[in-house]
């Protein structure tokens, strides 16, 4: 009879320490919840990146930097009020190699597709084309570290409208 005794008083110890355990993690879990700490987080995260366009043909960015092996999320704004058709924007964002230019020149051919060649292998991500008072939103995966072009690619805005894209 002892020894049943020891044995229970064992095995409800244990049962106590693991409960404990699961108890510990459960409390970790609400701390790691808690809502300010994670909104602080992505305000402060720098491949959570805004850039705003205008109507002079301008972005507000000329070098935007990330952090390597995370994702990217652009959220490109048109705070001017002129149409799509007239002063359109869009973010390009181009594979490393790929001459911005040329580039450019061969992306306004292609009105019908929002300034970006069918097919193309030379673009990492872009956004469609926005008009004033519109906003565009895409994520995709950081490219390898290095520095890349950016640019909008309609007609003729390349000129002023690009910059470097710094994967850290
Ligand atoms: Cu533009």
């Amino acid at each position: 009879m002892k020894e049943i005794k020891i044995i229970l008083l064992a095995v409800f110890s244990i049962a106590l320490i693991s409960c404990g355990g699961k108890e510990e993690k459960k409390k970790e879990g609400f701390s790691y919840e808690k809502k300010p700490e994670v909104s602080t987080k992505v305000e402060s995260n720098p491949n959570d990146v805004v850039i705003t366009s205008n109507d002079a043909m301008q972005f507000n960015k000329k070098e935007i930097k990330v952090e390597a092996g995370k994702k990217v999320k652009i959220t490109l704004r048109h705070i001017g009020k002129m149409d799509k058709n007239v002063m359109g924007h869009n973010f390009v964002l181009l594979k490393q190699g790929v001459d911005l230019v040329k580039f450019g020149n061969t992306a306004a051919t292609f009105r019908d597709n929002d300034y970006i060649p069918t097919g193309t292998k030379d673009v990492i991500a872009y956004t469609k084309l926005i008009g004033g008072g519109e906003t565009a939103v895409i994520e995709f995966d950081a490219p390898e570290a290095g520095t890349y072009d950016f640019l909008c690619s309609f007609p003729g805005h390349y000129a002023l409208m690009k910059g470097k894209f710094i994967v850290e």
